[in-house]
C-alpha cells in the first residue's frame, strides 16, 4: 500500500506579474519559511511530507480560488491552513499528523509549544529573537559567539510567546532581532551589532571565519527547487533557445549560453547541444563569437542590431543579427561535462565532434586578433566584453573617455523600464559604453585598426583565466574526438605563463587586470583577482598566497556575515551590495571560486560557497544577483544562468551526499 503523503505549499509575498514586481520584504513570510524549513528538517523528516515554495505574485490566482489571498499563504493538501501570519506550529504538526495518521508525530507537537517568558532581564542583557533555520539568525548568533557576547536566545519558530514579545518590542515579526533594553536592531548588520553590544568597530578582514559552518540544505526542498530551476529554463525558451532572462535580456547571450548548456546537461542533453549550436550559428567567419545573437521575433532590446552595425565587418553569417563584441569563452569548459553527464555517450561524442572545430576557431580568433603583441594574453575592447560590465576595475580606463553619445538616453530608458533604480550603471557610464561601440563600427570591426587606437583595451584577469581553463578543457574534447590536444595544452601553458608574469602583483599576492593603453596594472580589490585558482593556471608557489589573501580580505569567506562571496571587497569605501558587479553575489563567480578552492585543497570553503548558493536559490529563487548582506534577490528574476548553475550544484550535492552515505554504510559494515 502506498504510504500517505502530505503536500505543504507556501506562497511567499514575492515574485512578478506583468510589470509588477514585489520588492518589499515580508517578515511573516520569512518567518513562515523558517518555521517550515525547521519542521522539514526535524519533525516532518522522513514522514512523507513535501514542501513547495512559490512566489505569490506569479501565482496569485492559484491560492485565491481556495480562499487564500494574503501572503504568506500556507496550504496543507490544497486547503488554506494559515494566511497573512506565520502558522501556529503545534496546530500544523497536529493537522499533518492526522492526515498521516501518525500518533508519534502528534506527540511531537508538544515539543513545539510555547516557552515561558524569560525571567526579568537587566537593561544590559542582550536578547536575540531568531530561529536555528534562519541563515541570518545563525550568522548573528555565531557572530556574537565569536565576539564573546553573552545573549539570551528566543526561538520564534517554536515559541508563540517569543513571537509576541518580538511583536511587542519591534512591531513586526522580522528576524533576527537583537534587543538590548528598549533598543533593538533587526537583520544581521554587523556595524549596528557592534555598536549595540559595545564592541570596537570593525571593517577588518574577516579572520574569524569558521570553515566548519555550512548552511543547512534540506533534501526535499532541494528537490523541489531543482524542478523549479528546470521550469525556469524551459519557460525562458523562445523559438527553441533559452533567453538570458525573459524581459531584461530577451535574446541569446554568449557566456550565459555556456552556463545554460551546463544546466541542461543534467536533464536534457539534446537541449544543451541545441543551445550551443544556436549560439555558434552566429559565429563570424574569423572565428569571433558575438556576445548577443538577436532573435528578430523576440521583444526589442536596446542597443539592438541597428546600433551595432555588425554587418560592416563583412564577416557576419547570412540571416543572423549579432552584436560586435564577444564575451568570456566558457563554452569548452561547460560542454566538456557532456562526456560524464550525457547518458548517451555516442550522442555526446557526435556533438563534441561537431562543435570542436568551432570552439577551436573561437580560441584561435582570440590569439590571432586580440593578442597583437603575441604575449599570450587576450585584450578586451569593451567593458561588456569582459562580462563584468561595471566592475570597479574599469573606472580608470573609462575615465579617459569624455565623449557623450546619442544613445545614452535610450539605454537609460531601458534600464528605467526594466531594472530597479541604483542597480545599473549611470548615464555617464552608458555614454562611454556607446562611444566605444561607435568606435568599433566606425572601424568596420577591423580588429587590427581598432587595437592601434581604441581607448579601452584591457587584459582582464577573469577573461584570461577562463580562457586558460577552456584551453585545457578543449584539449580533453580534442582527445575525445581524435584530434590533436597538444596545441591546446601548449596554449594553456602560454596564457598561464603570461598571467603569472605580467598580471601577477607581488605586493598584493594576487593577480591584477592590465590597462594596455596606460600600460599599467589595474589594482582594485575585486573577487576576479582570485579566479586563476579555478583555472588551474596559478604557478605552484602562488596559489597558497592567493588563497591566504582571499581568506584575510573582506570577502566574507565562510563568514556568517554574508550569504556567499561578494564581487567586491566589503571593506572598500565604494563597495555597494546592490550595484551590479560592484558588490553583489553572482552565481557564476561563486561557482568558479568554489571549484578553485576545491582544486587547492580547501574543501570546507568550497562546501560553504556551494551550500550558500543552494540555500540562496531555495529560499529566494533564481535572481541575476543577490545582496551579500541580506540575501535578497536583485536584478532580473528567473535568471537563466542562476537556474542552470543551481542544477549543476544540486547534482554535485546529491552525488557527494550519496557517496558519503555509501562510505558511512561501508564503515558500518566494516
Ligand atoms: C550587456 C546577460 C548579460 C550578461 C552580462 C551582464 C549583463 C548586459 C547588460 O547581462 O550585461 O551585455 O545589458 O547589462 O553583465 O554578464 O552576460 O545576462
Amino acid at each position: 500500500m502506498k504510504s500517505p503523503t502530505v503536500h505543504l505549499t507556501l506562497y511567499r509575498h514575492a515574485g512578478t506579474f506583468l510589470f509588477l514586481k514585489i520588492r518589499k520584504r515580508c517578515e511573516a513570510c520569512d518567518l513562515t519559511y523558517v518555521v517550515l524549513s525547521r519542521l522539514m528538517a526535524e519533525a516532518f523528516q522522513g514522514r512523507g511530507v513535501t514542501l513547495t515554495i512559490k512566489p505569490w505574485l506569479n501565482n496569485w490566482w492559484k491560492p485565491l480560488w481556495r480562499g487564500g489571498w494574503h501572503a504568506p499563504i500556507l496550504l496543507v493538501n490544497g486547503t488554506v491552513f494559515s494566511q497573512g501570519v506565520a502558522p501556529d506550529v503545534p496546530g500544523l504538526i497536529r493537522l499533518v499528523a492526522s492526515h498521516l495518521n501518525d500518533a508519534d508525530l502528534t506527540a511531537r507537537a508538544g515539543d513545539y509549544s510555547s516557552q515561558p517568558r524569560p525571567l526579568a532581564l537587566s537593561a544590559e542583557a542582550i536578547v536575540v529573537y531568531g530561529s536555528p533555520a534562519c541563515p541570518h539568525c545563525t550568522r548573528l548568533i555565531l557572530y556574537l559567539e565569536a565576539n564573546d557576547v553573552a545573549f539570551v536566545l528566543r526561538d520564534v519558530s517554536s515559541s508563540a510567546m517569543a513571537r509576541e514579545e518580538l511583536k511587542d518590542s519591534t512591531g513586526s515579526l522580522q528576524i533576527p532581532v537583537l534587543r538590548k533594553g528598549d533598543q533593538w536592531i533587526s537583520g544581521m548588520d554587523r556595524h549596528a551589532v557592534r555598536e549595540l553590544a559595545n564592541l570596537e568597530s570593525d571593517c577588518e578582514p574577516s579572520t574569524a571565519a569558521d570553515s566548519e559552518y555550512r548552511p543547512l540544505i534540506v533534501a526535499d526542498q532541494l528537490a523541489t527547487t531543482v524542478e523549479q530551476a528546470k521550469r525556469v529554463l524551459r519557460e525562458n525558451q523562445f523559438d527553441g533557445q533559452t533567453r538570458a532572462s525573459r524581459r531584461l535580456y530577451p535574446h541569446q547571450w554568449n557566456w550565459d549560453t555556456g552556463f545554460i548548456a551546463r544546466g541542461y546537461l543534467h536533464f536534457d542533453a539534446e537541449q544543451a547541444y541545441r543551445e550551443i549550436r544556436s549560439l555558434f550559428r552566429a559565429q563570424w567567419s574569423d572565428g569571433f563569437l558575438p556576445h548577443i545573437v538577436f532573435n528578430p521575433n523576440a521583444q526589442d532590446h536596446f542597443p539592438g542590431p541597428e546600433y551595432w552595425q555588425a554587418d560592416r565587418s563583412g564577416r557576419v553569417p547570412a540571416d543572423v543579427s549579432t552584436s560586435g563584441i564577444s564575451q568570456p569563452p566558457v563554452h569548452a569548459t561547460m560542454i566538456v561535462a557532456a562526456l560524464d553527464l550525457d547518458p548517451d555517450k555516442d550522442r555526446a561524442l557526435r556533438f563534441l565532434n561537431e562543435i570542436y572545430p568551432k570552439l577551436k576557431a573561437l580560441h584561435d580568433f582570440f590569439f590571432t586578433h586580440r593578442d597583437p603583441r603575441g604575449e599570450g594574453l587576450v585584450t578586451a575592447v569593451h567593458p561588456w566584453e569582459t562580462g563584468i560590465d561595471n566592475a570597479p576595475l574599469w573606472d580608470e580606463p573609462l575615465s579617459r573617455i569624455t565623449s557623450t553619445s546619442s544613445w545614452s538616453r535610450d539605454m537609460q530608458r531601458r534600464y528605467d523600464e526594466l531594472a530597479q533604480h541604483g542597480e545599473r550603471p549611470p548615464r555617464t557610464y552608458i555614454a562611454k559604453y556607446s562611444f566605444l561601440v561607435e568606435n568599433l563600427f566606425r572601424h568596420d570591426y577591423d580588429w587590427q585598426a581598432i587595437l592601434s587606437r581604441h581607448p579601452f583595451q584591457v587584459q582582464d584577469i577573469l577573461f584570461n583565466a577562463i580562457l586558460c581553463r577552456a584551453e585545457r578543457d578543449l584539449a580533453t574534447i580534442a582527445a575525445a574526438v581524435g584530434a590533436d590536444s597538444a596545441p591546446h595544452i601548449e596554449r594553456a601553458v602560454r596564457i598561464a605563463r603570461a598571467m603569472n608574469a605580467k598580471l601577477w602583483n607581488p605586493d598584493a599576492d594576487t593577480y591584477d587586470s592590465y590597462d594596455v593603453v596606460a600600460d599599467r596594472h589595474l589594482r582594485r580589490e575585486t573577487i576576479f583577482s582570485y579566479i586563476p585558482l579555478y583555472a588551474g593556471c596559478c604557478d605552484a608557489d602562488k596559489s597558497a598566497p592567493v588563497v591566504n589573501r582571499l581568506r584575510v580580505r573582506c570577502f566574507c569567506l565562510a563568514d556568517h556575515n554574508c550569504v556567499a562571496v561578494p564581487s567586491y571587497d566589503m571593506c572598500q569605501a565604494d563597495f555597494d551590495g546592490e550595484f551590479y558587479w560592484r558588490g553583489p553575489v553572482w552565481f557564476n563567480i561563486n561557482w568558479f571560486l568554489a571549484k578553485g578552492l576545491r582544486r587547492h585543497d580547501q574543501p570546507e570553503l568550497a562546501d560553504w560557497i556551494e551550500h550558500s548558493l543552494l540555500q540562496l536559490a531555495i529560499r529566494d529563487g533564481f535572481y541575476e544577483y543577490y545582496s551579500p548582506e541580506t540575501g535578497s534577490g536583485l536584478g532580473a528574476s528567473d535568471f537563466s544562468w542562476t537556474a542552470a548553475l543551481f542544477l549543476d550544484l544540486a547534482a554535485n550535492w546529491q552525488t557527494s551526499r550519496d557517496s558519503n552515505d555509501h562510505e558511512s554504510k561501508e564503515d558500518h559494515i566494516a
